[in-house]
């Protein structure tokens, strides 16, 4: 019901407020061409937009989450092609996206697509899930976090050996080594995505959205900086009408009522 071509939008789960992407380019295993980036960014805002909306999933098909960027649309870029077009600055949108982003991985995440998947919020992987980053394979790097994310993710060692080989890892390996929050049978997966999403889409928007930027600053400062942003905002939520109800209910022994006040 829309008219985007390389994604499928839709709203999901039993109280319908939960967004649902599905990147669909399946002959060229969802290969993160402008097109789809750009579709990805303008879905993303419509959800940010919209209140029924709690939370997201962005999902791919069960070979592939998306097999990196377009190697074909890329190919012949220049350096000055980059550097003027400004390639891969509109991929900052899945990054900024202010409701919370779980990315339910089946299949293949390599490249830009296991960025992609790290630039969500929360990574649930299916069990045949394959993560990489093969660029190094392709004579380049990775352009969109994946030696800056997989780092911050699984730490030095491991982020360097992916990075510098181009080693795919299992979800196993990606569960162990705390890139993946949990695996689930691949027909499982996206079900239990969206059963986090609603979970997280029954809690109040506005605590949500002041907790979740609360985490990402321990991603983007130091310890110090990011504890006292945290105690602001810990401070800030005793501002809002969900504080005194959710702390009432508990007290009072019933499920709270949010109203994002
Ligand atoms: N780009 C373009 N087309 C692709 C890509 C890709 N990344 N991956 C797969 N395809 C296409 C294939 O060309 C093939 O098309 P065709 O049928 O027309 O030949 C089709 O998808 C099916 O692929 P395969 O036949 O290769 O399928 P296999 O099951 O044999 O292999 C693999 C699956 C292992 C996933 C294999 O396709 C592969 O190695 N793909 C490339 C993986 C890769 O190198 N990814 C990194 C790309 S570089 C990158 O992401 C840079 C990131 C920079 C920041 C973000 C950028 C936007």
């Amino acid at each position: 019901a829309s008219n985007y071509q390389f994604i499928i939008k839709d709203v999901v789960g039993e109280k319908k407020n939960v967004g649902m992407i599905t990147l669909n380019r399946p002959k060229a295993l969802n290969a993160l061409n402008k097109g789809l980036m750009s579709e990805l960014g303008q879905a993303l805002t419509e959800f940010d937009a919209d209140n029924t909306v709690g939370a997201i999933v962005i999902t791919g098909s069960e070979k592939a989450f998306a097999a990196g960027a377009d190697i074909k649309e890329m190919q012949g870029n220049t350096y000055s092609d980059c550097i003027l077009g400004n390639f891969l600055a509109d991929w900052t949108k899945v990054a900024q996206t202010r409701k919370p982003t779980i990315a339910a991985v089946n299949g293949y995440a390599l490249g830009g697509g296991c960025e992609l998947a790290m630039m969500c919020d929360i990574i649930y992987a299916g069990d045949k899930a394959r993560m990489g980053q093969p660029e190094i394979n392709i004579g380049t790097i990775p352009g969109a976090g994946g030696t800056q994310r997989l780092t911050r993710a699984i730490g030095k060692s491991k982020a360097m050996e992916m990075c510098l080989t181009g080693n795919m890892i299992t979800a196993e390996e990606a569960e162990k080594s705390g890139l993946v929050s949990k695996i689930f049978p691949a027909d499982k997966l996206v079900g239990e995505a969206i059963k986090l999403a609603e979970k997280i889409s029954a809690q109040s928007p506005l605590t949500v959205a002041l907790c979740k930027e609360s985490v990402n600053v321990a991603y983007e400062s130091t310890l110090s900086e990011g504890l006292r942003f945290e105690r602001r905002y810990f401070h800030a939520t005793f501002g809002t009408k969900d504080q005194k109800e959710g702390m009432l209910a508990f007290i009072e022994k019933r499920a709270p009522n949010f109203t994002s006040e």
